[in-house]
């Protein structure tokens, strides 16, 4: 196999790159670019790293179809009718080929300026993908990582053309342009082999090098494009989810709860009260988020009922909805750590709808099943005691996020997430524990999962420095979900336990954040916190592991004064 190197900006040896095998070139690299860019982005949203449909194309659809005046798109859709959106997309492709070809033309004169050019579209796409409600920066990543693509084959495409202006001196064939075209246009030699070509498009004998090996690599990246943009199309389309979710609407609810500042402590570095979305704890199996729209969902109650039946996104939101604060907690959370997190959820209650269903006498459990197929068995007298189960349909006032369940989960106060918090929520068999396990209660881990008494410390930090003499305070949160927290007390050192101020609750199925001042005195410490529960029960201080229950023991934080 021959290859020839040459340097950047070097006209090669051998006649020009035709116009047309340029254009080609510019319409195979952009093609790329936006190919990785939409795999990416398809990629990021089925895996739940991206939030917004951030795939290129559509953002810049959407966004044109923002700057467009009114008179432009009654007139598109008297045009089009219901294919006004197609007419935007056919129009679409045809301006991006008709730059991209344009931009292959001028990358053989100088790759510098082509390059240029490449930045100010790709910061047309990313203010298009930005401006997207909801947006953050990561969700440019995808065309940022696509423009490198495209930009590294569109500079070495170019490196070892020749330019026009040499042209010249080279000997020259009737019509180079013409000549190229059609080489262009047939299929991509295999490697090393000499091609054929038609007697009337050049004279016999090898292609010149260079242009030989800018059609190979046009040929590959071509294919790259083609693989990327028909893996993007086969990942399950995140997109149609996401629109499904910005097109929700939720109907108020018949009951609300109303959240007084006083629920925050207000301390820098404390844990606020309702934890914002996307900051809160996600713990599941999916290594893929489930795709599931509004109008696909239905939830179907069986088992052991009176009156089996089956429910639509339509006939959920059409039931008393209620709001409440609640706090979840995974069982796997450490003495100390962060999985556990309180949010406002918006949903029809669980008594109600397994009282339509008409449980019968022997039935003990609610064997849950979400889309993917993952199982919670929830006790059934907890669902029905009159604490406020729910099939949730929102959280903090939006639409569930993906990766927390849309369109419908269940939320259960008082009880760890394994056994009773299903996102994605398709199936509810009304069951006996007797005759079902259920995902983590195959793998070892408790039937019944009541949530523990816990006290965390977010402040100080380990390793915390202070200065002595001087007033600091101390934060944390503490839960038992379904009892409440009564008190929480710290120790420094081997002292007394000393109470902590409270901050207030709007329920017993919430945390409670807390905060102690303290005279900073020259030395290390360690600082303890334990809780008391509603039932006046004090928070252990034995330590047992996560497994098969959930942890105990008291957080501890060291920290110095000097
Ligand atoms: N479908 C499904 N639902 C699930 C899980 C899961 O793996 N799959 N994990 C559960 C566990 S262990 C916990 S702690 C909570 C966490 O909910 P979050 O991710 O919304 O915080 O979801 C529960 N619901
Ligand atoms: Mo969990």
């Amino acid at each position: 196999m021959t290859t020839v190197h040459t340097r950047p900006g070097t006209p090669a040896a051998g006649r020009p790159l035709g116009r047309w095998a340029a254009a080609l070139g510019g319409v195979v690299a952009v093609a790329l670019a936006f190919a990785v860019a939409e795999l990416l982005a398809a990629l990021g949203q089925w895996t739940g790293w991206l939030h917004v449909p951030s795939s290129p194309l559509d953002s810049l659809g959407s966004g044109f179809i923002r700057l467009t005046p009114e008179w432009l798109k009654s007139l598109a859709v008297q045009l089009f009718g219901t294919h006004d959106k197609d007419a935007l997309r056919t129009g679409m492709v045809v301006v991006i080929v008709a730059v991209a070809a344009g931009l292959g033309v001028w990358a053989r004169r100088s790759r510098t300026a082509a390059a240029v050019a490449v930045g100010v579209l790709v910061a047309v796409t990313l203010v298009a993908v930005w401006v997207r409600a909801g947006a953050t920066a990561l969700d440019g990543l995808p065309v940022l990582v696509g423009a490198a693509v495209g930009l590294v084959v569109l500079w070495r495409l170019f490196a070892g053309v020749a330019r026009p202006a040499a042209a010249g001196s080279a000997p020259s064939p009737a019509d180079p342009d013409r000549a190229v075209a059609a080489v262009a246009d047939a299929p991509i030699p295999p490697v090393g082999t000499v091609r054929p070509v038609g007697p009337a498009a050049v004279p016999a004998g090898p292609l010149p090098v260079q242009r030989r090996g800018f059609l190979r690599m046009t040929g590959w990246a071509a294919g790259a494009a083609a693989l990327a943009g028909i893996v993007a199309r086969w990942v399950p389309s995140a997109a149609k989810v996401q629109e499904s979710r910005a097109a929700t609407t939720l109907p108020a609810p018949v009951s609300r709860q109303v959240i007084p500042r006083s629920t925050d402590i207000d301390v820098n570095g404390a844990t606020p009260y309702l934890v914002p979305n996307p900051d809160f704890y996600r713990i599941d199996t999916a290594l893929a988020l489930p795709q599931v729209t509004t109008a696909e969902w239905s939830l179907r109650i069986h088992g052991m009922v009176d009156r089996p039946l089956t429910i639509g996104w339509n006939d959920l939101l059409a039931r008393p909805l209620i709001e409440r604060a609640v706090t979840l907690t995974c069982v796997s959370n450490e003495v100390g750590g962060d999985l556990a997190g309180n949010a406002r959820w918006l949903g029809a209650r669980l008594d109600a709808l397994l009282a339509e269903a008409g449980p019968q006498s022997g039935a003990d459990c609610v064997l849950s099943t979400s889309k993917d197929g993952w199982t919670a068995s929830t006790p059934l007298d907890v669902l029905t005691d009159g604490r406020d189960a729910i099939l949730a349909v929102a959280m903090n006032g939006e639409p569930l996020p993906v990766e927390h369940g849309f369109p419908v989960r269940m939320v259960v106060p008082g009880l760890y997430g394994y056994v009773s918090a299903t996102k994605w929520v398709v199936d509810l068999e009304v069951t006996r524990f007797a005759d079902v396990t259920a995902y983590w209660t195959e793998r070892g881990w408790s039937d019944h999962g009541p949530v523990k008494t816990a006290s965390r410390i977010d402040v100080p930090k380990h390793k915390a420095q202070y200065d002595a003499g001087h007033r600091v305070v101390f934060a944390g949160t503490a839960w038992a979900q379904h009892r409440g927290i009564r008190a929480v007390e710290v120790r420094i050192d081997d002292g007394p336990w000393m109470a902590a101020e409270l901050a207030d609750a709007v329920s017993a199925d919430t945390w409670r954040q807390w905060r102690f001042a303290w005279t900073a005195v020259e030395g290390t410490h360690q600082l303890h916190c334990r809780a008391t529960d509603g039932t006046g029960a004090v928070q252990t201080g034995t330590e047992t592991p996560v497994v098969p229950d959930g942890a105990t023991g008291w957080d501890a934080i060291t920290f110095d004064v000097v």
